[in-house]
């Protein structure tokens, strides 16, 4: 990817940027754009155009600014902070399109995304008859996509669209005219919306519910900013297509008024308090949060995972043993505490988090993803009978890690498309810790799934210093263990017994 300005990406966060112009009531233009920005978890920086005194009734005033001033807000934007993806929307005359399209022509940004706005829903006119011709002639062949609705394409490409046979012929020619990829948004069809896909070879019609109601503004903007937003994030064409329409509709079932005309839709609505109980509130929020490029890095690897919990060693408190396995090295840490009151496991998590940060350790909370929001540990680790990986992901967020305990290769493969950041594999030996109610299922399985799966593999279940070896060598990231360090009459010995074997084993990967 060819950007203006090489930089370290400090937080690997996605950058939008969107051009457009300003609606004063919040509900489209640059405000709609930034709020989907926010919402879908990339940086949104915005290049305004012209400035509207709008609001649910109708646009009241538009005033265009200086095309130079225009093309400065440009230079200011990609020389510095850069995008990973453009989109334009209202663009308002033909001087300003020129100059966006020469500025953008000279910075290669990844995708573009033309939003061909034209009248508001309103009525009103938010392009200069000449507007059209130049983004017809000097933005759309620097498109990767362009997202009219029905009356933009058929404004666009010059004839009207009365029949179906006239959409398929609207998307042609608008591919004739420079996009790649072209979408035809909110096209009416029963009770259903659909957008109809061209990529220059197939079509593809993407039906989803039609909403009943008049709060509808912005909901153009909000659909270029989220495509533009997912493709930033490195989804596909289509991918991203689902995905900012599911955005959309999330946002038109949950819209409220907000003033006396067509409101807006609602662009946080999977944030929005009242719909936690909607699977499809719930999938935009894991979406949202997927992919942020935040998640802390787990390797390198072979590295070393302690279970602490159940009865333990000696008089010596989690804490205790926490810092103990921490300070020689242990990388992972899970509170394992199947008993206990919550206000109580929340303050020992805390505790544990404060030794293991100390000394660069994450701090696991098995199960209890409620203690690990509350304790702010690093993370959590689910069983199959816990909150699913994306639930968990949708209560502490993008950069928290998610581990899932699983004894097959489809709980394995499941477990990784959820979303879990590792996996603990087990029981691989025979184990007294736990009634697993599978046999051992030995090296063989970890390296098959080790192999199929993208995400590291721990395994567990009856592990010594002795029988790790095996593990590595088919491709186990680490292990996790319990008794070999509980049961340990020095658990910093049994630790230091362990890292000899990692030690052997990348000696010996090494030399092969
Ligand atoms: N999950 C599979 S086996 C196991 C768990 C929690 C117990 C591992 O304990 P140990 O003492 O290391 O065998
Ligand atoms: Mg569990």
């Amino acid at each position: 990817m060819e950007q203006e300005r090489k930089q370290e990406d400090p937080g690997k966060i996605r950058k939008v940027l969107t051009i457009a112009g300003s609606d004063s009531g919040g509900g489209a233009g640059i405000q709609a754009d930034l709020k989907t920005f926010a919402a879908l978890g990339v940086y949104g920086s915005s290049v305004i155009t012209a400035v509207t005194a709008q609001n649910t009734l109708g646009v009241q005033g538009i005033s265009g600014l200086a095309p130079d001033f225009v093309l400065q807000q440009l230079n200011s934007v990609l020389g510095d902070i850069g995008a990973d993806a453009v989109k334009t929307g209202m663009l308002y005359d033909a001087e300003i399109i020129n100059v966006v399209a020469e500025r953008l022509k000279s910075s290669r940004v990844p995708y573009l995304v033309v939003d061909p706005v034209m009248v508001a829903t309103s009525g009103d006119r938010l392009l200069t008859p000449d507007g059209e011709k130049a983004i017809r002639e000097k933005l759309l062949p620097l498109a990767a996509f362009v997202t009219p609705n029905v009356a933009e394409a058929a404004a666009l490409c010059g004839f009207p669209i009365q029949e179906e046979k006239d959409l398929y012929d609207a998307a042609r020619a608008l591919h004739e005219l420079g996009p790649e990829h072209v979408i035809i948004t909110g096209i009416r069809r029963d009770k259903n919306s659909l957008d109809l896909y061209f990529d220059g070879k197939d079509f593809r019609e993407v039906e989803g519910r039609f909403f009943k109601t008049s709060h509808t503004h912005g909901t153009g903007c909000t659909f270029s900013a989220a495509l533009a937003a997912f493709l930033a994030r490195g989804a596909s064409p289509q991918q991203a297509l689902l995905l900012a329409k599911k955005y959309v509709a999330v946002g038109l079932q949950y819209a409220y008024p907000v003033g006396g005309g067509s409101g807006p839709l609602n662009h946080m609505a999977a944030f929005f308090p009242a719909a936690w109980d909607d699977p499809a509130v719930l999938e935009i929020r894991a979406a949202a949060f997927r992919n942020w490029g935040i998640s802390p890095e787990l390797g390198p690897f072979p590295a070393l995972y302690v279970i602490i919990g159940g009865p333990l060693r000696g008089r010596r408190g989690y804490a205790d043993l926490a810092q103990a396995a921490a300070q020689e090295g242990v990388r992972f840490v899970q509170l394992r505490e199947k008993e206990g009151e919550t206000r109580q496991l929340v303050r020992i998590a805390r505790e544990m988090r404060e030794v293991c940060r100390a000394h660069g350790a994450f701090l696991i909370v098995n199960d209890r993803v409620d203690v690990a929001a509350a304790a702010g540990a690093d993370g959590v680790h689910l069983g199959q009978e816990d909150l699913s990986p994306q639930a968990a992901r949708v209560v502490l967020g993008p950069g928290k890690i998610i581990g899932v305990s699983v004894d097959n290769l489809a709980e394995a493969e499941a477990a990784a498309a959820a979303g879990a950041d590792y996996l603990g594999l087990g029981p691989v030996y025979p184990t007294e810790s736990k009634d697993c109610g599978v046999p051992p299922c030995g090296p063989a399985l970890v390296e098959k799934i080790a192999a199929r799966v993208p995400v590291p593999v721990f395994a567990i279940g009856g592990i010594t210093p002795g029988n790790t070896l095996p593990l590595l060598q088919a491709g186990a990231a680490g292990v996790a263990v319990i008794s070999s360090f509980l049961g340990a009459p020095d658990p910093k010995k049994a630790v230091q017994a362990f890292f000899d074997v990692f030690y052997a084993f990348k000696s010996q990967d090494a030399k092969t």
